[in-house]
């Protein structure tokens, strides 16, 4: 038996959930009610550092007491769903705990989604409300959020951070509300729901519950020895699941720690407050890791520990971080979906090098298996199929997509393909989708992209598959140069591939030199951008 989630997102059966609690996995905790725990704890301590705002604990817990009210004077209930399109401020936490606090659900949009993904949040999830800054990196959100109300009729409030407009509402403005106690909020419902990281398609809404969420980001805190001295950078947008709970700011909370906002992931910015607040832990993405790598001129003291992911660290990036940031590297391969891999603090130096972690949790049940979804012999590549306790059995409001998305034994189809280490580590090498048919010959663009990020000259690389009359798809390898340098082509770059023993069918038929590749909402590079811009 599968317990029905609210809105039909798919639950654990009952045995896993009796096993996960039994294991202590899942504790009888809302993510509402850790923040009065944490606030308990840690009353004076500094949480929040933005812009010029200090908040300590207790401060944090009462702001998001006082939106909890406001937000239920007018009107939102829980079970409720409501857009959070905000970047990194104070406001982002103190809306997000004010919405857990009375159990409405967030949405949490990227700051860098636009109307066309924000309608289909809206739209997907009924949401009631959209929350937003007045501008953000030059961009007007109320503009934004008046539209979505226009067009999604479910959209009755639009409410920003900063100065309204007719048709919006100041969060600053919302009415005190009465100092009733908050409504009982169920560890095992929906607390919020991420947004799918996928590169095909229209991104899917992922229901994560109080319980698994809460241990998402205590299992990463301790993975990453976080303690309470620790300063934790969020460069990411917090929206996303890496910087949020893995073990980000929901992890460094747990703890004590204080959390430092980013208002952009720029490198200046960025490494700013590295130094201002001397930083100790941080989570980025590898192209901002490379841009770190290559600006700081001397290490950074205070810092102990990077965490790069979501995307592959190449092995070169990852060996230089040491030497040029003067800290420890951690890969983490993770999906807002659950399963987290993680290498580990006592992980010798040359296997964080060449792999993307191990799962977090014991229960974590990982699968690596062929086209017929039979299990590959041990160290061969294969598609990665999940299922554990804090990774999801089901999409939200998707039942057609879920079985194409998940096994009916409930186990989460990645689309990723890896190989397993006799450690239990794995090494990502690209997407199941993600090869070139070229005349036929199956052209894998990551061992492509591999084989060109071994050259010194090359600092960033995409292999996407362009229409061709000849081969049907033609391999197109865009191109971004180290530092000073010119990145080989023609029979120079011919040359060097052969000399690494590459198939010859493998070779670009076409090479573009690019400053910079377009990138997703949270600074993934985009290869489906890049391939519609070379299409064109
Ligand atoms: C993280 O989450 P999403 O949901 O934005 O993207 C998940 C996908 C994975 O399925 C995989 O294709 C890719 O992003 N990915 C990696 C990776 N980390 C994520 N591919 C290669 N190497 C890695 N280290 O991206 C995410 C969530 C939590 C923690 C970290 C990343």
């Amino acid at each position: 038996m599968t317990a029905p989630l609210l809105d039909g997102a798919l639950g654990w059966p009952e045995d896993l959930v009796e096993r996960y609690v039994r294991e202590g996995y899942w504790r009888a905790e809302t993510l509402g009610g850790l923040l009065r725990e944490w606030a308990d704890r840690h009353a004076g301590a500094t949480a929040v550092v933005s812009g010029d705002e200090r908040i300590t604990y207790a401060e944090l817990d009462r702001r998001a007491d006082a939106r909890a009210r406001g937000l239920r004077a007018l009107g939102l209930v829980p079970g409720d769903r409501a857009v959070v399109h905000l970047p990194n401020t104070a406001e982002f936490v103190v809306t997000l705990f004010g919405l857990l606090r009375i159990g409405v659900i967030p949405v949490l949009a990227l700051p860098a989604h636009r109307a066309s993904e924000i309608e289909h949040f809206a739209r997907l999830a009924d949401a009631v409300a959209y929350i937003g800054p007045d501008v953000h990196d030059g961009f007007d959100h109320r503009d934004l959020g008046r539209a979505v109300a226009r067009a999604v009729p479910s959209v009755h409030h639009v409410l920003v951070d900063g100065e309204p407009v007719a048709g919006t509402t100041a969060l600053s403005d919302l009415p005190d509300g009465d100092a009733g106690a908050f409504p009982e909020v169920d560890p095992a419902q929906v607390a919020l729901l991420l947004v799918s990281g996928g590169t095909t398609g229209k991104p899917k809404l992922i229901p994560r519950t109080h319980r698994d969420y809460a241990y998402n980001a205590r299992a990463s805190a301790e993975v990453c020895g976080l303690r309470a001295e620790d300063v934790y950078l969020a460069c990411l947008p917090l929206a996303h699941n890496f910087p949020l709970a893995c073990p980000g700011m929901l992890g460094a909370f747990g703890v004590g720690a204080t959390v430092v906002l980013a208002p952009v992931p720029s490198p200046d910015v960025t490494l700013a407050l590295v130094e201002a607040e001397r930083v100790t832990v941080t989570a980025v993405v590898p192209p901002l890791l490379r841009l770190w790598v290559d600006l700081v001129p001397a290490p950074l003291p205070s810092l102990r520990l990077v965490q790069v992911g979501g995307a592959k660290c190449d092995e070169t990036l990852a060996r230089r971080v040491r030497p040029a940031l003067g800290c420890a590297v951690q890969q983490v391969f993770g999906m807002a979906e659950g399963l987290l891999n993680f290498t580990r603090l006592d992980d010798p130096d040359d296997l964080v090098a060449v792999c993307q972690g191990r799962p977090l949790c014991p229960a974590d049940e990982v699968r690596v298996v062929d086209r017929r979804g039979a299990d590959v012999a041990p160290g061969e590549r294969g598609e990665l199929w999940t299922r554990g306790p804090y990774t999801i059995r089901g999409y939200y409001r998707a039942r057609e997509h879920d079985p194409v998305a998940f096994t009916p034994d409930g186990f989460y189809r990645t689309g990723d393909l890896v190989r397993r280490l006799p450690t239990g580590h794995l090494v990502v090498e690209g997407r199941v989708k993600d090869v070139v048919n070229r005349g036929g010959e199956n052209v894998s663009a990551s061992v492509l992209e591999e084989h060109l990020l071994a050259h010194p000259a090359i600092a960033a690389a995409a292999v996407v598959g362009l229409p061709d009359d000849d081969l049907g798809e033609a391999v197109c390898a865009a191109l971004v140069p180290a530092a000073g340098a010119t990145v080989p082509r023609g029979r120079q770059l011919r040359a060097f591939l052969a000399e690494r023993g590459l198939a010859r069918f493998m070779y670009p038929d076409r090479v573009v030199v690019r400053d910079v590749l377009p990138l997703t909402a949270v600074g993934k590079i985009d290869k489906r951008a890049l391939a519609e811009e070379l299409r064109s």
